[in-house]
């Protein structure tokens, strides 16, 4: 698919989607959306990408909504459409087996917000501004906001921001679990890409088993879930990353992990 309104990128096993319409400050419509699920797909099924990092163009948004312009006008049937496919591309984001890390430069309001709840980690600059403020214009949140939301920073804290439409700065999102580090704007992404980097050189299949018992066991029963850990635990017991992690830390040396 040829890209309009985002920008990727591979380096290193790292990839780079940056969204890229400045004039509406990187919203999202229906041509984006169908643009992240395209990339989103290509690092799912690309083995020379083992990271993906999601941020905005510009110094100003990540992404600041879905496109109210496009949404202004549509009937229910077609948000009911526009809704799907946002949820169906941030559930394969979700899910997708290599770790994802928002890096979060400016905006990030009601669907940039949820793009990023999506990514297993966020990271955002000084100057990140989170918020669901779909409320004040007459909707709530259509991307997973109401769900994904109060996993991360709890229910009454997700109720305030869902509620209330407040925006909140990087300190504050980093204070309620929002987030996990805070960079001064001009040092984001290059800090994003070293943590990248640093996974890429872990084990391959451990990462993949680690997001799936922690993705798919939270919301079975734990008895259940614990069950699942332990399968996804012992399927590691196959690879050779696992005989060297041991073997190298039994013989005191640095591991050299093959990703297999
Ligand atoms: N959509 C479309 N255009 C946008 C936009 C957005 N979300 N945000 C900004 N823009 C455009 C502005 O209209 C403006 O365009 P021009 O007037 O230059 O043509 C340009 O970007 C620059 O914006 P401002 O002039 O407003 O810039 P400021 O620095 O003054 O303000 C701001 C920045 C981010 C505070 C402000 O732009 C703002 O409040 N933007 C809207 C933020 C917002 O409300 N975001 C949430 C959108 S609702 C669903 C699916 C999904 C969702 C819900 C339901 N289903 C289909 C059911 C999700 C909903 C949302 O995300």
């Amino acid at each position: 698919m040829e890209y309009k309104n985002i920008l990727f990128t591979v380096e290193d096993g790292v990839a780079t989607l940056t969204f890229n319409r400045p004039k509406a400050l990187n919203a999202m419509n229906s041509e984006t959306m169908a643009e992240l699920q395209s990339a989103v797909t290509h690092c799912k099924n690309d083995e020379g990408i083992k990271v993906l990092i999601l941020t905005g163009a510009g110094e100003k948004a990540f992404v600041a909504g879905a496109d109210i312009a496009q949404m202004q006008e549509m009937k229910p049937h077609q948000a009911l459409a526009f809704m799907e496919m946002g949820q169906e591309t941030l559930r394969l984001l979700e899910t997708m087996p290599k770790p994802s890390i928002a890096a979060v430069n400016g905006y990030a309001l009601g669907g940039g917000t949820e793009i990023s709840l999506a990514c297993d980690i966020r990271f955002a600059s000084e100057k990140a501004v989170f918020g669901q403020p779909e409320i004040l214009i007459g909707i709530i949140p259509g991307w997973g906001g109401t769900q994904r939301l109060p996993r991360i920073v709890g229910m009454g804290r997700a109720k305030e921001l869902i509620m209330g439409g407040e925006q909140i700065d990087a300190r504050r999102a980093y204070e309620i679990g929002l987030v996990n580090r805070i960079y001064p704007a001009d040092q984001l992404l290059a800090e994003t890409r070293k943590f990248a980097l640093k996974l890429t050189g872990l084990p391959g299949f451990a990462l993949k088993m680690a997001k799936h018992s922690t993705n798919f066991g939270y919301d079975l029963a734990l008895d259940n879930a614990t069950r699942l850990e332990a399968e996804c635990c012992a399927q590691c017991f196959s690879t050779d990353d696992q005989k060297e992690g041991m073997d190298a830390f039994l013989k005191k040396r640095k591991p050299l992990f093959t990703g297999r």
